[in-house]
């Protein structure tokens, strides 16, 4: 009895729901490199490149373990260009009795693989996702009848959940569950910063990168020094180096951006979790250990496995509750086109020139910089929903739409009027010059407030608030900036308004 087991690219787990009773003897693995998938957006070439790659090598270490992997290269004579023209092809030549997939990470897919059954006639079994802390079950339940979905409360479920950081009298270690009071801090001058491990491209990658090179040129995205893990083996040197070297540093400097440090504490692992080259609650399981063995302080792994346990779950959890209504709201009204600087850095704005640049470059920026440079301009000159989450799901190489969408339509753009966040993240520049070093290499003075050389995010700022007073006035959240608002000299605003205008204005060009 042949079972056809259809592994995906974001699928690389060798403890995958779809391959648990996989029989060697006779089952026969799928996996296919197609144009649909590395088109359905713009992806960064490093991206493919990581994605292809991986799953070569996943395919070669299930080869290894016995198994019979039926792999479709990008370039192979007959490939049809589709997950459902390859399945079809599949059970044509292989004639399964039935045929098991784990579903897919994003609605897209998801939805059309609840009709390949009838599409192939043959047998397809749907397995859950259990890569993750929660079920799609468990968090239609936390959510049922929460008049506010707060991510601090569901991350607490969480904590208890899986048992870490807790107390065996079943208490949060250190007498709380978050400790970002100590962290958030600013960049110390003379700082070091560890660097990165990198792992050469073995002859799979080289070829991959030539293939992608050749067929992908068009694309958003360097290629030069491929430096990804690209085996779950790579994927445990590149973890380890962090809890080794970056841990301890991540809680306080997590928000910190510096000029020409791309990575500083961050883990830099989240493309390695997406895909199922990392497990995220054995990754947890390690930083845990690292402050229990003394090796980390508790504010660092506890933020750090809150970011795991808790936001990534959490994300998840929003997606699958609200899509697919979700990609479609559009609360602030926004409508404007994305700026053409996003796909080239070219912009006198220099925190969005570096964030983009390294983007560019690496296919990776930090979470602050997502969230409050390339996030926060997309929100304070509102930039239509579609077009920015487009953005974000094409240039990073951990894109997926389940983790992309509820970051940037939610969190970064507050396009879901409030469903993820309990106000909009804007900021003017005296966030970015705090966290920062960038305003010194700026060409606009960030102290300055109207005016030519003002900084551009502090009149956006204030005309975000006017413009949408309407909508967010009486978040109590908002409360401060518009008392402010209201006392300020209309001299001012007028002013304000004006930069804003001019400055909007030469953005449409
Ligand atoms: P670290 O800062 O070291 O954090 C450790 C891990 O925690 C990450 O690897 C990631 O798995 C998880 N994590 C941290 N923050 C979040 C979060 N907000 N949501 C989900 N997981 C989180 N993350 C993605 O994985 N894919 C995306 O497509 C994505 N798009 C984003 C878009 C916007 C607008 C914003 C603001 C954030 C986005 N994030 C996304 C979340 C976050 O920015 C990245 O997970 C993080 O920058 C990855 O780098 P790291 O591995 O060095 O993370
Ligand atoms: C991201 C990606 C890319 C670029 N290419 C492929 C591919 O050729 N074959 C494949 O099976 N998966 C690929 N992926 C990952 C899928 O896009 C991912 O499985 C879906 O987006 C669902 O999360
Ligand atoms: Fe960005 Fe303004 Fe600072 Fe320039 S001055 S880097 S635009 S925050």
């Amino acid at each position: 009895m042949t079972v056809l087991r259809f592994v995906l690219g974001d699928q690389l787990s060798i403890s995958l729901s779809s391959l648990s009773d996989l029989d060697p003897a006779n089952d026969v693995i799928l996996m296919a490199e197609v144009m649909e998938e590395a088109t359905y957006t713009p992806h960064h070439t490093r991206k493919i490149a990581f994605v292809f790659s991986a799953m070569r090598h996943f395919a070669a270490t299930m080869e290894k373990a016995g198994a019979t992997v039926r792999y479709v290269r990008l370039d192979d004579t007959g490939n049809t260009g589709t997950l459902r023209g390859e399945l079809i092809r599949a059970t044509e030549d292989l004639v399964p009795d039935r045929v098991v997939v784990t579903e897919a990470g994003e609605w897209r897919l998801r939805s059309e693989m609840a009709k390949w059954q009838q599409l192939i006639g043959t047998p397809v079994e749907l397995r859950e996702d259990d890569r993750f802390v929660c079920s799609h079950e468990e968090f239609r339940s936390w959510a049922d009848g929460r008049k506010q979905l707060r991510m601090e409360f569901f991350y607490r479920d969480m904590r208890r959940k899986t048992g870490l950081l807790m107390t065996a009298a079943g208490k949060p270690e250190g007498g709380q569950w978050n400790f970002d009071t100590e962290n958030r801090r600013s960049l110390p001058a003379g700082l070091a910063v560890p660097k990165l491990t990198r792992f050469e491209p073995d002859s799979t990658t080289l070829e991959v990168l030539d293939l992608v090179s050749d067929r992908f040129s068009q694309h958003f995205g360097d290629l030069d020094a491929f430096d990804y893990a690209v085996t779950a083996e790579e994927a445990e040197t590149a973890l380890q180096a962090f809890l080794d070297k970056r841990l301890a540093g991540f809680g306080p400097y997590q928000d910190a951006m510096k000029q020409g440090e791309d990575h500083l504490f961050h883990a830099v692992i989240s493309m390695y979790l997406n895909v199922g080259l990392l497990d995220p609650v054995s990754v947890c399981r390690r930083a845990e250990r690292a402050y229990l063995d003394g090796a980390a302080p508790l504010n660092a792994v506890e933020g750090f496995i809150r970011q795991i346990i808790g936001w990534r779950e959490y994300v998840r959890g929003i997606y699958w509750l609200h899509m697919p209504d979700y990609a479609q709201t559009n609360y602030l009204e926004a409508n404007r086109p994305l700026p053409s600087f996003y796909w080239t850095g070219d912009t006198k704005l220099n925190c969005l020139h570096q964030a983009i640049d390294e983007t560019r470059r690496l296919a990776y920026a930090h979470h602050i910089q997502r969230l409050m440079i390339t996030g926060n301009f997309a929100l304070l000159v509102g930039v239509r929903p579609q077009e920015i989450c487009d953005w974000y799901l094409a240039v990073y190489a951990d894109a997926y739409e389940w983790v992309e969408l509820p970051n940037t339509h939610g969190m970064a753009i507050f396009a879901d009027g409030g469903v993820m966040a309990s106000k909009p993240y804007a900021a003017s520049g005296a966030y970015i010059d705090r966290m920062s070093d960038y305003c010194r290499g700026c060409r606009y003075d960030v102290k300055q407030k109207t005016g030519d050389d003002a900084c551009p995010f502090n009149y956006l700022y204030w005309n975000f608030l006017m413009k949408n007073a309407e909508k967010l006035r009486g978040n109590r959240r908002l409360a401060m900036p518009y008392r402010t608002l209201d006392r300020m000299d209309p001299d001012r605003k007028a002013s304000i308004q004006r930069d804003s205008g001019r400055f909007l204005e030469e953005l449409s060009k």
